[in-house]
């Protein structure tokens, strides 16, 4: 390869799902691996607190080989694995890749508890922000990094919107404008349609990483949060550029 060329993706891209507990993250890579599994060799990781939950759920819906789901349990913080010590998902990632060479996709389930949780972009090459309907219409124009800056933002369960009195429509448009128009789809897993735009999407997202023309981007740092533990709670802020140093104030 002559120097200054760009190099072809020598290995998988690495998608991560982020999002609030719930929202429909485990439902969604399983509806991918559904509509994907045929055409692209795809392997999961999943992040749970104390539990393997998700991976356990993943297997279960018999979407792909039980062997290609991994879970890597975090411990206290989830959010800590993906973005400011991301050793055991990217290990993870790399075991995938060397036990099922060669892989097209590795998609990374945040263990979802907070609405402003982003991965880095050490861990992924595109990241994927859901929020349903029934956390209501005001969420996606209230923003947050990932609803801001995510790759993609996912409005899932649409098929919801008439019980919960939210107008798909406008949440997208919200959505959309709190994004700059980046993109946004707007997903139920009983609507053909959205799963085909979802689907096109995560294929023109792979032929842009294969190109060499989709640069990673960092959503931003997570807010400052609350954690409750036996001491009664500490506030954990993930600041740029302090990742071994958590200010934890009990
Ligand atoms: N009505 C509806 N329910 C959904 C849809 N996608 C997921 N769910 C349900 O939402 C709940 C949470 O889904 P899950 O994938 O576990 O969410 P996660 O916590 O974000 O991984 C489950 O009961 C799913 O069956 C959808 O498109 N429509
Ligand atoms: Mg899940």
């Amino acid at each position: 390869m002559p120097d200054g060329a760009p190099a072809p993706a020598a290995r998988a891209l690495r998608l991560g799902v982020a999002g609030p507990v719930g929202v429909g993250k485990s439902s969604l890579i399983a509806t991918v691996c559904r509509a994907l599994g045929a055409e692209l060799r795809i392997g999961v990781i999943t992040n749970d607190i104390y539990t393997d939950e998700d991976a356990r759920f993943l297997r279960s819906a018999g979407v792909l080989d039980p062997e290609r789901i991994r879970a890597v349990e975090t411990g206290a913080c989830p959010h800590t694995a993906i973005r400011d010590d991301v050793t055991a998902n990217l290990l993870a990632a790399e075991d995938l890749e060397r036990d099922f060479d060669p892989l097209d996709l590795v998609i990374i389930e945040s263990g979802g508890d907070n609405l402003t949780a982003t991965f880095s972009p050490a861990l992924v090459d595109a990241q994927i922000f859901v929020l349903d309907v029934a956390g209501g219409g005001d969420v996606a124009r209230k923003g947050g990094p990932g609803i801001g800056r995510a790759d993609l933002l996912v409005v899932n369960k649409t098929d919801l919107a008439p019980h919960v009195g939210v107008d798909v429509a406008q949440m997208v448009a919200d959505a959309s404008a709190a994004r700059e128009n980046r993109a946004v789809v707007a997903l139920s897993r009983t609507d053909d349609t959205s799963v085909a735009e979802l689907r096109a999407w995560v294929l023109g997202m792979l032929n842009s990483f294969r190109s060499g023309t989709h640069v990673a981007q960092d959503p931003g740092p997570m807010a400052p949060h609350f954690h409750a533990d036996e001491d009664g709670g500490y506030v954990h802020s993930h600041d740029e550029g302090q990742a071994h140093d958590h200010a934890h104030t009990h």
